[in-house]
């Protein structure tokens, strides 16, 4: 080990920056920031030149990843540019040139696969004079490692850059770290959603939650049914996500170890599907005659469920995450309770007057459907709040409630042996006045009444970015960095990172090198950035 533990140092810091002794008074120097905190991290004061001229990174002669490895390839040289972000080639002869490898190993290729439940995303990171070695048991794990390598890369007052002698053995607390974009109360251009990835993977996020369609619009243009955005897009030429865009967008998020997680929220938040596929949705009645409006898609007859066996078909093949996200939120029972064919059926399936029963019935019609296909399904905690028989593998997302509420609710699904998502705490689509990102920042995802196997059952969770009043020319600082702090609460030693006071500075650091990427992350209090005008 080397001389310091990061986490555990207060106090007097040493640097030596420009051959000068500097003393930092509870103070980190430049070099120790990445954000979301490893694991393990060991740094020393010794601290290498890094020219961008004789920099290379290489694939260890044993690394099961080689030349030709398109997500490792690719990542190089994303990452070239992330690490000397001011560098275009070398005009004066006066540069001290370098030379420094970073040596990549992974155990399994699996370099043309995506990103799925199971990757595992640990790594280990020695960076010493003149070489560094980045060990991985997958691609996944290598890119997380060169997000740190990345990171520990800084550049003096001369914009000289270096790196410090460190140690890292890093792996995430929770394998699910998800952010949610609503691309139907907005568009959200692809650029945006490209651009939204990559500042993901800067915090190591690891899951896009794309709730692409619900009542306002429907952007995504299906192959089987095309009047689907047709007639619910906002609008046909510009507001519509192609076949060709949505492989953009899930190959752009591999590229990043981003799973994309489709969502198709049914029977309720359907508003634009009607538009459509006309006999989709329940015509709500005023008295004996039909009032013109609709509700929930019709759980009553069997079109409705050959209509989506066939999208979800669809689906499948061309989202390759094997989950999908089936919704399941919300439903208003008023408008199914005023029709008739409804009525008959609760009758005729002896459900009395408990719609709960109606609505469980779709949700159990619609999880088997995905089952048959192979695919997790994830819901609302509507459905477990309403259901019993709900297939075991499924995954359940809480989104509502005080701290009280959805820990109750984190007990009462775990304890019942059902995977579980956390979102409610993390709706950064609300603000407020002042540092609220330190309510992101404090959420303990496990502090509810259970076993140490119920809370294994808590897979990780999700920033949800609601988009009434989200698009384009606000999403981004937004965001950023407020989203980070929820990052590293779900990647991070919980214990390591339990003092908002010694994150406050380490996150304004990243603050900082978000802006010097050019993501367009908003101050988190008075300050300044030495990059800040892009
Ligand atoms: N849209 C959908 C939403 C919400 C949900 N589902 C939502 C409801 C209340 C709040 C935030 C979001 N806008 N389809 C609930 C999961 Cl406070």
């Amino acid at each position: 080990m080397l001389e310091t533990s990061l986490h555990k140092r207060r106090g007097l810091n040493i640097a030596i920056l420009a051959g000068l002794s500097f003393v930092f008074l509870n103070e980190v120097p430049v070099s120790q920031g990445v954000w979301p905190m490893p694991q393990k991290i060991s740094q020393s004061s010794q601290r290498y030149p890094l020219s961008p001229e004789e920099f290379t990174f290489q694939y260890a002669k044993d690394s099961a990843a080689q030349p030709g490895c398109s997500v490792l390839d690719a990542a190089f040289r994303r990452y070239f540019t992330l690490i000397f972000p001011g560098y275009s080639a070398p005009s004066a002869s006066t540069i001290r040139v370098v030379p420094f490898t970073l040596m990549v190993k992974v155990h399994a290729g699996g370099c043309e696969e995506f990103p799925d439940a199971d990757s595992v995303e640990r790594y280990s990171l020695g960076v010493y004079a003149g070489q560094g070695v980045l060990t991985a048991e997958t691609v996944w794990g290598a890119l997380r490692g060169l997000e740190s390598f990345s990171q520990l890369v800084y550049q003096d007052e001369y914009d000289a850059y270096y790196v410090n002698k460190t140690e890292i053995v890093d792996f995430p607390r929770f394998p699910f770290r998800g952010i949610l974009l609503d691309t139907s109360r907005h568009f959200l251009p692809v650029e945006v959603i490209l651009k939204t990835l990559d500042a993901m993977a800067y915090s190591k996020f690891n899951v896009f939650h794309w709730h692409i369609v619900d009542d306002p619009s429907f952007p995504y243009q299906s192959l089987s049914f095309p009047d689907l955005s047709e007639k619910g897009a906002f609008h046909t030429a510009t507001h519509v996500y192609t076949q060709a865009d949505v492989q953009r967008v899930i190959a752009h998020a591999r590229m990043w170890g981003i799973r994309v997680l489709p969502e198709f929220d049914t029977p309720g938040h359907t508003q634009s599907w009607g538009k459509g596929q006309p006999d989709l949705l329940t015509p709500c009645y005023r008295g004996p005659v039909p009032s013109g409006t609709f509700g929930p898609v019709n759980p009553t007859v069997n079109s409705t469920y050959q209509f989506i066996t066939r999208l979800f078909k669809e689906i499948n093949a061309v989202f390759p995450d094997s989950y999908i996200h089936l919704g399941g939120d919300e439903v208003n029972f008023f408008c199914w309770k005023s029709n008739p064919q409804v009525q008959a059926f609760m009758t005729k399936m002896g459900f009395g007057s408990d719609y709960t029963k109606l609505e469980s019935f779709y949700m159990e019609n619609i999880m088997n459907i995905t089952a048959a296909l192979n695919k997790t399904s994830v819901v609302w905690q509507d459905v477990f709040d309403y259901h019993e028989r709900i297939p075991r593998n499924t995954v359940l997302h809480i989104w509502k409630g005080t701290t009280a509420q959805y820990r109750q609710e984190l007990s009462r699904m775990t304890e019942a042996g059902y995977r579980v998502l956390l979102a409610a705490p993390w709706y950064l689509n609300h603000i407020s006045y002042g540092q609220d990102w330190k309510n992101a920042y404090t959420v303990q995802p496990l502090n509810f009444t259970g076993t140490e196997e119920q809370k294994k059952l808590v897979i990780g969770g999700e920033v949800c970015m609601w988009g009434e009043y989200v698009d384009a020319t606000n999403l981004t600082p937004r965001l950023w960095p407020r989203a980070s702090a929820a990052a590293e609460r779900l990647w991070s030693d919980e214990e390591q990172t339990s003092s908002v006071s010694e994150a406050c500075p380490r996150l304004a650091e990243f603050r900082c090198r978000l802006l010097r990427r050019g993501i367009q992350a908003e101050p988190l209090y008075v300050g300044y950035c030495k990059h800040e005008f892009q």
